[in-house]
């Protein structure tokens, strides 16, 4: 099934589809591009709503100022896509965990969950509900877009929730949420399996107020050994990812899971079941494409960092990823993390455009033209 006719009528801007045909490893005219954390502090416009909007979560509570954040980044640069503008730990507020985003200490739980009769009062909340202002930002965000760019939903994994809502915040060590893990790890499991069905629903519900693909960020799956990764954090992604609707309003809605510090796990993640692999600055692109062997496409992965080079340094690192992967669809170039704060935003623009230009060459002009199939 198409879904994407390209427009025969010159009145109607075309749609720009290269992230969901890349994700679906389908032919693109370029290699699409957007940047994990691309609203947010280091833009100056930014901080202006974020002001306005008095704290972080009135920001992500009020759909209007969510929507105008959203699209900020894409007035700058011509990104390729538009991630909605809200937080992975939305979902435990909605559990009643009470999230406090103070500045300059980070996030922080009123009600974080220590003991297993904790854990035993968590229930699955009703994104239609307590979310609603997630939908609405995400029906505003496409009325807005108008094709111009698809909406890319997201949540965190249920691991990576999970060591907020234990922990109660950020931490260094996971003294908390490992202790539990090692201590009880029926408790764990419980958490694990109603964070697995949270973020399921919360997703769907995503999907259905319009978002045309979604991205699970597993943040802190890297802390943990091979074995307890596969038991605590890639077996609750895949309850996840078969528990989405892959189809909405006759598209394909592509799923994209990103471990930080995943590399090693690329293969299990590739049998995941999802449509691409999100890929940190560690792990050589080259060798990540040899070893997903064309079953997921990937994302990545240039180091943020890089952003404070000179624009002729961050031309030549882009150049160096975009040969890494070499010919051929199946790639979405991104950060291999969230862009820091103090990155001067022309530097950004300067990756994206490089990405567009020297992109080209690797992909056939007539790519964006074909119809796309359902995967
Ligand atoms: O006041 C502010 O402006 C606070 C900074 C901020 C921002 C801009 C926070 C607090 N969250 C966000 C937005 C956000 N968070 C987005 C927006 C969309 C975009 O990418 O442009 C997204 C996708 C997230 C997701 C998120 N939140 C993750 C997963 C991705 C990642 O960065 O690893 C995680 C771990 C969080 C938790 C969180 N929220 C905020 C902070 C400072 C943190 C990290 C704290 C920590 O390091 O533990």
């Amino acid at each position: 099934m198409n879904i994407h006719a390209a427009s025969t009528d010159s009145r109607v801007p075309p749609e720009n589809n290269r992230l969901l045909r890349a994700l679906l490893r389908q032919p693109v005219d370029a290699t699409p591009v957007w940047a994990m954390r691309q609203a947010g502090r280091y833009l100056p416009e930014y901080r202006k709503v974020r002001e306005r909007a008095g704290s972080f979560m009135q920001l992500c509570m009020t759909p209007e100022l969510a929507c105008e954040v959203t699209l900020q980044p894409l007035r700058r640069f011509r990104l390729d896509a538009a991630i909605l503008f809200s937080d992975i730990l939305t979902v435990p507020d909605a559990m009643g965990l009470g999230l406090r985003m103070n500045d300059g200490e980070g996030p922080q739980f009123e009600r974080p969950l220590r003991t297993a009769a904790d854990v035993g009062r968590l229930a699955v909340p009703d994104p239609e509900d307590r979310l609603r202002y997630v939908l609405d930002a995400v029906r505003l965000v496409r009325r807005e877009l108008a094709g111009s760019a698809p909406l890319i939903g997201f949540a965190g994994s249920p691991w990576t929730l999970a060591t907020y809502m234990v922990e109660g915040g950020s931490s260094k060590e996971y003294a908390r949420v490992k202790g539990m893990m090692f201590q009880d790890a029926v408790t764990m499991h419980r958490l694990l399996d109603i964070n697995a069905r949270a973020v399921t629903m919360y997703l769907n519900a995503q999907i259905d107020a319009g978002a045309q693909a979604v991205m699970v960020f597993d943040t802190w799956g890297g802390v943990l050994t091979p074995r307890d990764y596969r038991e605590f954090s890639l077996r609750y992604m895949r309850q996840v990812v078969a528990g989405l609707k892959r189809e909405s309003d006759g598209r394909r809605v592509p799923v994209i899971l990103f471990t930080k510090a995943g590399g090693s796990w690329l293969e299990d993640l590739a049998a995941s079941g999802c449509d691409a692999v999100g890929v940190d600055w560690t792990t050589d692109m080259a060798e990540a494409r040899k070893r997903v062997a064309g079953r997921v496409a990937l994302q990545g992965n240039m180091d943020p960092s890089i952003l404070y080079a000179s624009p002729g340094r961050i031309r030549q690192e882009v150049q160096i990823i975009l040969d890494s992967y070499g010919p051929g669809p199946g790639h979405v170039f991104n950060l291999g993390h969230g862009v820091h704060q103090q990155t001067d935003p022309d530097r950004l623009g300067i990756m994206v455009d490089a990405v567009h230009e020297l992109s080209a060459k690797f992909h056939s002009p007539a790519g964006a033209a074909a119809p796309i199939q359902s995967g």
